[in-house]
């Protein structure tokens, strides 16, 4: 018996997009590890891909192209072959790319991050087809925008720096459930004498490990960080030199926290002002030493009517006290837009004939239900889903599943397992995992380009992507060459070799090695060189006002909240949210076994002042409701959600479920102030006792 070792990447939605050895016996994939000299890999994958191996081997895998024979939502399907599944798919796209190609829609989010498995071939096939195309903002869109406007772009601290600030802000992040490999660095900093900070309602896992824990109400960040940037300014705790040089707006923002006095930004926030106060010297005074302050400001405080904004005005923050100057200071967001990828190379944009119309993929629900019209366009009368699972993650969940149960709507769903989804599919098509499939990644949380080998040969008649888009491009009869590329091909052109950055890529030497780190300086902004349009870290900035938006960094009220919706709130008073399962990524790993009975069953924590007003005890059923629906699940009654907030971590598959529901059929589908993504956080909610 002959072990071989195979380098790959972990394909998931997470910052970390780890390097991965895969042990391969006789054809099968035996033993799942992290690379040890991957620098952040560092040896160490999390719970859920260490059992990468029980995923893949799942008896419960997609195998082979499926016909629906039950009703919508039934779930029943007989087998077909790959022959009949194309043709089928092909006989209903065929008279709508001849009338009105707009009627087709791709839905697709981050499933797997691969650059071709994810957007390439499918991308060429929906250009060529003229389908809609897809906002994808479901996940990172408002921060996103928020951060474009005040840095230029997803640029921020190196990972491999952290363990070298001595005040680490972790804001609105779970970095122990949803970043692993950044807490692993915080834990560092942490032995070496930093403070960590964590910025959450929320007691989660994170924040009980850190020393300072202040929890603001839902969706009040930003008046936190204009809080923070008062106490800085009248305590002479900014960085004059940098700010003269590298930042533009400052005494317009001077005037704008000059507002927000520690009592007015703790009454909004709902914590006591010396919290405020407190969290600005340690961060002012420490930075005022000469040392570095991080911070790593994450996707909670986005997904509420004001999220942009709130990542634009934490933004701010290092600019004001020269924290750029260290490369373990400043801010990371992303690191995404470190990468010089081709996508116009993989997406070929240019095979779009001309302008057509772009879905939202958060309004999903009400867009399905749409009649045709001058303003939207025709009616969405074919979906093509792969790398999603819109009727677990879509907000407003009751308008979704309503959507994908029209009979009129023909519905192909790429998948591994049979998700809520796939239960609405006319056509299911199995498609591989990262063991059976080749791919190229960036990562969002640190600067490796990284590749992906197959290590085991497709299980059953599974295919990868861009396989089956390929396979549906030849049934359409598109003969454009783009549609033959292999995947080693496509990989050649994932990232650009005539930028500095990733000049040394070349995708032959990257499938031996399995990781490249990027050409980039160690602190990016340290002489400002910001990629704004001025060249400085915008405090004002005139590209907002061009938008519409204040210029200046604001605090902007949530949809839902006592004070902006008294009505509401005296019908619904406690704000709900919905953090990502330590165990799951997204709805991915909810039907794996050993992960589902690690989480339990769906959960909500309740503080035990809420609970007793409510007459709710430990372990009883609850219903969580509001206008736009209602599910249940169990109650932990817990101090580690404040007052006035219930948290259910999610993202459940409905079908597991007792009642056959999740979090999302109470949340809206209202978008964020800008980068037009969800307000997944932004939900009022009551909660009664069921029996
Ligand atoms: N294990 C695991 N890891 C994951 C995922 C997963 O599902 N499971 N999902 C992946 C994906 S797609 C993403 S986008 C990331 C998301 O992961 P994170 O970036 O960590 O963001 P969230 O999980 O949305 O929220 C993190 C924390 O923010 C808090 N929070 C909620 N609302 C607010 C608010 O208004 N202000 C502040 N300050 N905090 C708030 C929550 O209580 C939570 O503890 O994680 C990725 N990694
Ligand atoms: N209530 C609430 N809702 C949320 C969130 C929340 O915090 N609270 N978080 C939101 C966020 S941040 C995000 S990113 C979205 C995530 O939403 P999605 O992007 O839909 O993520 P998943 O639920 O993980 O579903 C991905 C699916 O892709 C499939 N898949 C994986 N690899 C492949 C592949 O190679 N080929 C094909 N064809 N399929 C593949 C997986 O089996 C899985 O079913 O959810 C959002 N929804
Ligand atoms: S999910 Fe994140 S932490 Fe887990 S193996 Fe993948 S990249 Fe690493
Ligand atoms: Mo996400």
């Amino acid at each position: 018996m002959t072990a071989t070792q195979v380098r790959a990447a972990c394909p998931h939605d997470c910052p970390d997009t780890c390097a991965i050895l895969v042990t391969v016996e006789n054809g099968v994939a035996t033993e799942i590890k992290g690379d040890p000299d991957h620098p952040t890999t560092a040896g160490v994958l999390c719970t859920k891909v260490s059992r990468y191996a029980e995923r893949t081997y799942s008896p419960d895998r997609l195998l082979y192209p499926l016909r629906r024979v039950g009703k919508k939502g039934e779930g029943k399907f007989e087998r077909i072959s790959w022959n009949d599944a194309l043709d089928e798919i092909a006989a209903r796209l065929k008279p709508l790319a001849e009338s009105a190609p707009e009627a087709i829609l791709p839905y697709s989010y981050c499933g797997t991050m691969g650059l071709l498995q994810g957007e390439s071939m499918s991308s060429r096939f929906f250009h060529q087809l003229g389908a809609s195309l897809l906002d994808r903002t479901i996940c990172a869109m408002a921060g996103f925008t928020g951060y474009k406007y005040t840095i230029g772009g997803s640029i921020g601290t190196d990972l491999e720096q952290f363990q070298d600030a001595k005040v680490i802000l972790i804001w609105g992040g779970n970095p122990i459930a949803s970043n692993l490999h950044f807490w692993m660095r915080a834990q560092e900093a942490k032995r070496r004498g930093a403070k960590l900070v964590a910025i959450d309602p929320y007691r989660s896992l994170t924040a009980e490990k850190c020393h300072l824990h202040i929890a603001p109400m839902p969706g009040t960040d930003a008046a936190l960080a204009l809080g923070m940037m008062h106490v800085l300014i009248a305590e002479n705790l900014v960085d004059d030199d940098y700010i003269a040089q590298y930042t533009l707006g400052y005494e317009q923002l001077k005037e704008r926290a000059a507002e927000w006095t520690p009592a007015r930004t703790a009454a909004t926030c709902g914590i006591p002002e010396e919290q405020v106060l407190e969290l600005a010297r340690l961060y002012g005074q420490t930075a005022r030493a000469g040392e570095p302050v991080a911070i790593r400001v994450n996707y909670g405080v986005q997904r509420v009517r004001g999220g942009g904004m709130a990542v634009r005005n934490i933004a701010c923050l290092p600019a004001l006290v020269g924290a750029w100057r260290h490369a373990a200071g400043g801010i990371q967001l992303s690191t995404s837009g470190s990468f010089p990828t081709n996508k116009p190379a993989l997406q070929r944009p240019d095979l779009l004939k001309k302008l057509v119309r772009t879905i939202n993929m958060t309004t999903i629900g009400d867009d399905l239900l749409r009649p045709a019209s001058p303003a939207f366009g025709p009616r969405v009368d074919a979906v093509i889903v792969y790398n999603s699972n819109p009727v677990a993650v879509a907000p407003d969940s009751s308008k979704v599943q309503a959507g994908f149960a029209r009979e009129d709507l023909f519905t192909v769903v790429l998948e591994q397992f049979q998700t809520d989804t796939v239960d609405y599919a006319d056509i299911v098509l199995p498609a591989t995992t990262q063991l059976e499939h080749a791919d190229a990644h960036l990562a969002y949380g640190h600067l490796y380009m990284m590749a992906n080998n197959p290590a085991i040969a497709p299980l059953g008649e599974a295919k990868p992507n861009t396989e089956i888009f390929r396979l549906l491009a030849a049934r359409m009869g598109f003969t454009d060459p783009c549609f033959a590329e292999t995947d080693d091909e496509l990989a050649s052109k994932a990232f650009r070799k005539d930028d500095a950055r990733s000049i040394h890529f070349d995708w032959e030497s990257l499938k031996k090695k399995g990781w490249e780190k990027l050409n980039m300086p160690a602190a990016p902004f340290a002489y400002g060189k910001f990629p704004t349009p001025s060249g400085k870290c915008e405090f004002f900035s005139a590209a907002m006002q061009a938008d519409g938006l204040d210029p200046l960094p604001a605090y902007i009220e949530n949809y839902e909240s006592a004070s902006s919706t008294p009505d509401l709130a005296a019908k619904y008073p406690l704000a709900m949210i919905s953090p990502p399962a330590r165990n799951f990524l997204n709805s991915t790993f909810v039907n794996v076994q050993s992960l589902r009975a690690t989480e339990g069953e769906p959960q909500l924590d309740i503080h035990p002042d809420d609970a007793t007003t409510r007459a709710i005890n430990h372990g009883d059923m609850v219903r969580i409701f509001n206008d736009r629906g209602s599910f249940v699940c169990k109650a932990r009654v817990t101090e580690k959600a404040r007052k006035g907030l219930v948290v259910g971590l999610s993202i459940w598959w409905k079908k597991l479920a007792r009642d056959g529901k999740n979090a999302n059929e109470v949340t809206s589908q209202r978008l964020t102030d800008m980068g037009r993504a969800p307000t997944f956080y932004d939900t009022l909610v009551q909660v009664e006792r069921v029996s």
